[in-house]
């Protein structure tokens, strides 16, 4: 009996402190961030996230340039206006050891572009919608301690998106496109540190497309590079800062069916820039420390919002608007 008392004084003692730094909702990243936590073996997770991202008017390099002054000062018959695009993403991670995780992500894609048209003044408005390109990971965890974690991933590309979206029998330009139509390999590394109620953590990665596609072409290579930081607001949420920069090449070679002349979202060459993001968001812990953590043990909710701060892109292209993630994940 007394051992059992004993055995209960202990466990109150240190009960906070094993939730305190057991799951912590900073354990994953902003929730714009892949492949940045891993899984202990036998651990399964599923995910679903779902984006949304605006795009209008266009850029030549940093310089704004509206429709009008494109049909002046060009012979483009088209002009791109504005664009929506929207992602379902379906995630799975299985822990297959201590170390080692296995990732896979499914997209799918909802695009629609209004494009102003220079013969009538009026406007079209041409949609996409399918699966994008699937991806599987290995995810190896280098460094695994209570204030330090750190992770190598490898992902590979799989070119299961289509690249022959068609709008009234006209193939579409490269942005309104579900997939690459190439293979390609993802390494990327993460770290993060760990405080009391402060974490931060960086990651760099980079996408680099193989093969030429069906249509005689391959997507540029994109790097990128994430620094954020969270603060703990309570034991089960978190607000989360991060700062996002992406490089995209343009592309190599160029799809035979496009005609250049027709408009820029036709030109393989005029792909590619630089952009930098700031999200605000927060990680919440749905299983944390309310009456309903039974129910929603091992499942978090998590959202970012972001604007971009400075972009210089091949242009004519249209700029980006702002970003938005909301998701869900449940571990088991
Ligand atoms: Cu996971």
């Amino acid at each position: 009996m007394r051992i059992i008392l004993q055995f209960i004084i202990i466990y109150l003692a240190l009960a906070p402190h094993i939730f305190a730094d057991f799951i912590r909702p900073d354990h994953h990243a902003p929730i714009g961030v892949m492949k940045d936590h891993t899984h202990n073996k036998s651990e399964f997770m599923i995910a679903y996230r779902f984006m949304l991202m605006t795009m209008d008017d266009m850029l030549i390099n940093t310089d704004a340039i509206e429709s009008s002054e494109l049909f002046s000062s060009t012979t483009y018959m088209m002009s791109p206006d504005k664009m929506n695009m929207s992602m379902h993403m379906l995630g799975g991670m299985y822990g297959l050891t201590d170390s080692w995780t296995l990732a896979l992500m499914a997209p799918y894609l909802s695009s629609s572009m209004v494009t102003d048209i220079k013969v009538t003044g009026g406007t079209i408005e041409p949609k996409s919608h399918g699966l994008g390109d699937l991806s599987i990971s290995g995810l190896y965890s280098l460094y695994n301690r209570e204030k330090i974690k750190s992770i190598f991933s490898f992902g590979l590309n799989l070119p299961t998106g289509s690249i022959d979206q068609k709008f009234n029998n006209n193939t579409l330009g490269y942005p309104m496109q579900l997939g690459s139509g190439s293979f390609a390999i993802e390494p990327s590394f993460v770290i993060s540190r760990f405080w009391h109620n402060v974490s931060i953590g960086t990651q760099i990665g980079i996408k680099v497309y193989l093969n030429e596609n069906s249509s005689n072409y391959k997507q540029g290579t994109e790097s990128y590079l994430n620094f954020w930081t969270q603060y703990l607001l309570s034991k089960p949420m978190t607000v989360t800062l991060r700062l996002e920069h992406k490089i995209k090449n343009s592309y190599v070679g160029s799809n035979p069916v496009l005609n250049t002349m027709m408009s820029p979202m036709n030109r393989s060459d005029l792909q590619g820039g630089h952009i930098s993001y700031a999200f605000l968001g927060s990680n919440i812990l749905l299983g944390g420390s309310n009456f309903l953590s039974g129910l929603f043990s091992g499942q978090r909710l998590a959202l970012e919002f972001g604007l971009p701060f400075y972009q210089n892109l091949k242009g004519p292209q249209m700029k980006s608007r702002y970003k938005g993630i909301v998701g869900w994940q449940m571990a088991f």
